[in-house]
């Protein structure tokens, strides 16, 4: 965001949520866009944030291209050996024996705002407010105005946009209507939003004896008949792929790629790496800055350098994305380990403003955690304060709760403890689920809950810096990660092509990682404010940084896998459960802070609290946390 590095024409270097096209949005005069973007924004609050995060990533890429200048022409064809063993191994897995359907509502809110108000046909539409906008029509786009803009902005690029408030149950609505569409193709669908959709339709193709190009036809057709609304659809050998062919004629069209090797390699060899889901702003900027990366085809190229720089995970990740290799399990073997809402609104502070989007959260998550027959026992809270900095508040509860008054009752305590604050988002999130049917759970998780369960702690509220990969999202729906008994603990492919993490390797002589140590370090948690775009760059585990933050006492991934504190060993790919175990450290130091009569720990802590000589009078039920942590043999 250098106004130094760009002289008179700062804005070329403006990246933001704002900058970033869309479908809709080619042939947008995009420095005209930057510019006004950049001057509307510029002293703003948002624009200050900006700059922060975009400081920290070139920090990162100068440490990155360090690391890469040390690299001799040996480690480089020693790493060339490995990737070129890898590759051949990720290319033998491949399958390509299902069918991956992608489904996109175009122009979601917008189009939803426009069936019911046909003077809006046509028209560049706003969905949303002055603050905020949740999306725009396509003619909207054309004027660069998209999602997640100020509607401030979004007026000065298009001073004819009519805007239109948010009304989610119109969403919900027609939602619902898709949704009962899909489930006449897959009953397993898997919703990622309130407008998209993967379908596995493997099946019906063979039963009906069609191909996949006539049910995508027909799928949007049946969609367009039932709402009135039209989508976009991607068929593809895998998710991954299905995700980025959806895009491709958007909107009301239809991109199919053939279930064949050269077809999947010719498409993806010219592909921009930041159309795949799961690389965003941050890591194209980082690939690309540090090794020259745009397409996929130069991931492949680069991998040694990828190898060298990355961890295992990531560059297994990258050389799949190389590979057009994504995720194709079937949905039954996914199992939901949260689920989450939020929404943004107008920064404000009033209290009972607060309350009610509260009441508001508690009542959408109550209804998703009813329909699919779960109970969670961690509630989070995240805000997004006026100043962008995002925070979460977690709890762990006594029991499995679902209700609405049950959530409420908890959030309102998390959210009591902020006030005053001035806020533009609220989430609730609730995890660590109790499922009567079947246990959700993988062995990781089930052994942590029941260590919770018997630690009969009181409600434990820890504080922690939020770090959230993606760009402004504003409707959240329920996110869904999967761990199941076979993963043990190793990297799964199919986690690994769900991940959307970037993560740095500990290998070698790799120099520092800040972030680790910034994230460990209680003090550095201001300096983390606003980084809620860089989750993508976690868990780095530089063994001389990793000794300094022990001393700190805050819970860390040692060589970017084994818990400090309990020692159990969780893979980088398991985003959700790492976030929780760290989290479930943290309520314990703070509980011990708070309350020491009912303390319980590990026995490292144990023997660290033995030496302080703590104060504790009576040890609670204390049970060691490792005993629930066995790594299989
Ligand atoms: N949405 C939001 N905030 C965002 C992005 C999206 O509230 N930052 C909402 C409004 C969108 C809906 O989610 O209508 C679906 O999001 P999409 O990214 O699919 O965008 P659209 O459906 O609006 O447009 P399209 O899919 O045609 O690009
Ligand atoms: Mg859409």
């Amino acid at each position: 965001m250098g106004e130094t590095s760009s002289g008179d024409r700062p804005w070329q270097s403006y990246h933001t949520a704002y900058t970033n096209a869309k479908a809709g949005m080619e042939g947008v005069d995009k420095e005209k866009v930057q510019r006004i973007i950049y001057e509307m924004s510029k002293g703003s609050k948002y624009f200050e944030n900006e700059k922060r995060k975009e400081a920290f990533i070139k920090q990162k890429i100068e440490s990155l291209r360090a690391q890469r200048a040390k690299l001799t022409e040996k480690d480089i064809s020693h790493f060339q050996m490995i990737v070129n063993k890898r590759i051949l191994e990720l290319d033998g897995s491949r399958d390509l024996s299902k069918i991956w359907l992608h489904t996109d509502m175009d122009a979601f809110y917008a189009a939803v705002e426009t069936l019911e108000n046909p003077l809006l046909k046509g028209k560049p539409l706003a969905v949303g407010g002055m603050s905020m906008i949740c999306t725009a029509s396509y003619e909207a786009r054309k004027y660069g105005v998209r999602a997640a803009m100020p509607g401030f902005i979004a007026r000065k690029l298009c001073p004819e946009l009519i805007f239109v408030p948010t009304n989610f149950g119109k969403y919900t609505y027609y939602s619902e209507k898709t949704r009962n569409v899909f489930s006449k193709y897959d009953p397993d669908y898997i919703a990622t939003s309130l407008d998209e959709a993967y379908l596995e339709i493997t099946e019906i193709c063979k039963q009906r004896s069609i191909s996949s190009e006539e049910v995508a036809a027909e799928l949007r057709n049946t969609i367009y008949q039932e709402t009135g609304l039209t989508c976009s659809v991607g068929v593809a050998p895998n998710r991954m792929l299905a995700k980025v062919c959806s895009d491709i004629n958007k909107p009301n069209g239809q991109f199919i790629l053939p279930n064949d090797r050269d077809a999947v390699m010719t498409f993806i060899s010219s592909l921009p790496i930041r159309k795949v889901g799961g690389i965003g702003k941050v890591t194209e900027q980082i690939l690309r800055e540090v090794l020259g990366i745009s397409t996929c085809t130069e991931i492949l190229q680069k991998g040694a350098l990828l190898h060298a720089l990355f961890s295992h995970c990531s560059t297994d990740f990258f050389l799949c994305v190389g590979l057009g290799i994504g995720g194709t399990d079937a949905p039954q073997q996914k199992m939901r380990k949260s689920i989450s809402s939020e929404r943004t609104f107008v920064a404000t502070d009033d209290e009972s403003l607060l309350f009610q989007k509260l009441v508001d959260l508690a009542e959408t998550l109550s209804n998703d955690m009813q329909k699919e027959g779960l109970l969670g026992r961690n509630l989070t809270l995240k805000l997004k304060t006026a100043s962008f900095e995002v925070r979460t508040r977690a709890i762990s509860l006594q029991k499995y709760v679902n209700s609405k008054e049950d959530i409420l009752i908890y959030a309102s305590k998390l959210l009591k403890a902020e006030l005053p604050v001035r806020l533009r988002l609220l989430g609730l999130r609730l995890s660590h689920f109790h499922d009567d049917n079947h246990n959700p759970l993988g062995p990781t998780q089930k052994t942590l809950t029941s260590f919770l369960h018997i630690s009969e702690s009181i409600p434990s509220i820890i504080n922690s810096v939020h770090l959230n990969s993606s760009d402004v999202q504003i409707m959240g729906g329920g996110t869904s990660s999967s761990t199941n008994e076979s993963h043990g603990f190793q990297c799964e492919l199919n986690d690994i092509l769900e991940s959307n993490q970037l993560f740095v390797s500990n290998e070698g002589n790799v120099t520092s990682s800040e972030i680790q140590a910034e994230y460990s370090n209680k003090e550095c948690q201001s300096k983390c404010k606003g980084k809620e775009d860089l989750t993508n760059i976690v868990d780095f585990s530089d063994r001389k940084r990793a000794a300094s933050s022990r001393d700190s006492s805050r819970p860390f991934w040692i060589d970017d896998y084994i818990c400090s504190v309990c020692g159990i060993e969780i893979p980088t790919n398991f985003i959700e459960e790492r976030q929780e175990h760290l989290d479930y450290h943290l309520a314990q130091m703070l509980q011990k802070e708070e309350c020491r009569s009912l303390t319980f720990s590990s026995p490292l802590e144990k023997s660290r609290t033995k030496k302080q000589k703590s104060s504790s009078g009576k040890q609670a039920k204390y049970i060691p946390i490792d005993a629930f942590f066995k790594k299989k043999t």
